[in-house]
């Protein structure tokens, strides 16, 4: 069963909303969910009365776009750990992000070395990933050391630190190839990217109010508004927004709108320069404007999560229907950013082991 939000035929609406009260009874009656098929199971466990009265109401035209959660602001601005000085954020910076959902630019490479890496990227775009035997963007710093080194600088850890805490991992990376003259990436915002495939979330904070993920995003060109920089909308972390399926947007495969006051006056455009990077919550509503510029936009990203945040739980693969498809984890893992990993829960890779292993034997001296 394929649940995920699109615009169905009304006949094919009609037929859906009999199972959905069904499985809606199932869940408020607390019925086993074991003898359920896996599809049917996860939607009986994982959607909250919300999400099922949303769809449910509207004829199956709305959906929330992800988990429902509200933001709960924290009662203090203080740091969650001490760093060196020259990445200490200030309270007023931290309160900042509490309020805004984003913070930045900070300055973390130098635009040569961007410029080299540059090359790196463009020559792996159309590459298999070793990790999921096709063409991905996404985990490349899993076989890419350049890449986890950057992800790695403590200009980007040691502030992630003060808003998430001590011990960090890396669940996921992605770059971003913005091609010559490509379109934009539309509103949205994501909680436990439950938006990808609509059936299993990908990651399980132990509550959803916090902030339990932090997404740091980084220039590797200048993204400037020609070109589709980032743009966030103020303040937007504070609840998850509901979609509308159908219509002229479109994200990745899918075609929704997400429904939001567009409100000009919250609308930031954020132009990065080239080794700087952007920190925010993905759940503050975001998007990039269209490339209209004949050269690549390029930018890497990467997910982080304090250790006591499980991902994918034991899972086989992963589907995404907005990047086409199923990604087999036995080659995928978290891996520690910072700190010591004493939780646990996910499968973890040692990627620094991992690359000594894949590495070129030293040549000897002659
Ligand atoms: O790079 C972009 O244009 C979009 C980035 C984004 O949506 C993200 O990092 O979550």
């Amino acid at each position: 069963m394929n649940l995920h939000p699109k615009l169905r035929p009304w006949w094919q609406r009609l037929l859906i909303l009999p199972c959905l009260t069904l499985l809606l009874a199932y869940k408020v009656l607390h019925l086993p969910t074991r003898i359920l098929p896996r599809a049917v199971r996860s939607i009986v466990t994982h959607w909250n009365y919300a999400m099922f009265w949303m769809l449910i109401r509207s004829g199956i035209t709305r959906a929330y776009i992800d988990q429902p959660c509200e933001f709960r602001m924290p009662s203090s601005c203080e740091p969650q750990v001490l760093v060196e000085p020259e990445h200490q954020l200030s309270p007023d910076q931290i309160r900042q992000f509490y309020a805004d959902g984003f913070l930045g630019p900070f300055t973390a490479f130098p635009r040569e070395e961007m410029r080299d890496f540059r090359q790196d990227l463009l020559a792996i775009e159309n590459t298999r990933s070793k990790t999921y035997g096709f063409c991905t963007p996404r985990d490349r710093h899993l076989e890419m050391p350049r890449l986890w080194d950057y992800l790695q600088h403590p200009a980007i850890t040691e502030r992630l630190a003060q808003l998430l805490g001590p011990d960090l991992l890396c669940w996921r990376s992605q770059i971003f190839y913005k091609g010559p003259q490509a379109p934009a990436i539309q509103f949205h915002q994501a909680s436990t990217f439950m938006v990808e495939d609509y059936l299993d979330p990908a990651i399980f904070p132990p509550d959803r109010q916090d902030i339990f993920q932090l997404t740091v995003w980084v220039a590797v060109d200048d993204a400037t508004p020609a070109n589709g920089c980032l743009q966030f909308v103020r303040g937007t972390h504070d609840h998850i927004r509901t979609i509308k399926f159908g219509g002229e947007e479109g994200f990745y495969n899918a075609q929704f709108s997400l429904e939001f006051d567009r409100d000009s006056s919250q609308i930031v455009t954020l132009p990065v320069e080239a080794g700087q990077f952007v920190i925010f919550t993905e759940r503050c509503i975001h998007g990039s404007p269209a490339n209209t510029t004949d050269r690549h936009r390029l930018a890497f990203n990467a997910r982080v999560i304090p250790t006591n945040v499980p991902v994918y739980t034991n899972k086989e693969k992963y589907r995404s229907v907005y990047n086409g498809g199923k990604y087999e984890l036995q080659n995928w893992g978290v891996a520690v950013l910072r700190g010591a990993d004493h939780h646990g829960l996910s499968r973890t890779i040692d990627i620094a082991a991992q690359n000594r292993k894949t590495a070129p034997p030293p040549r000897l001296a002659a």
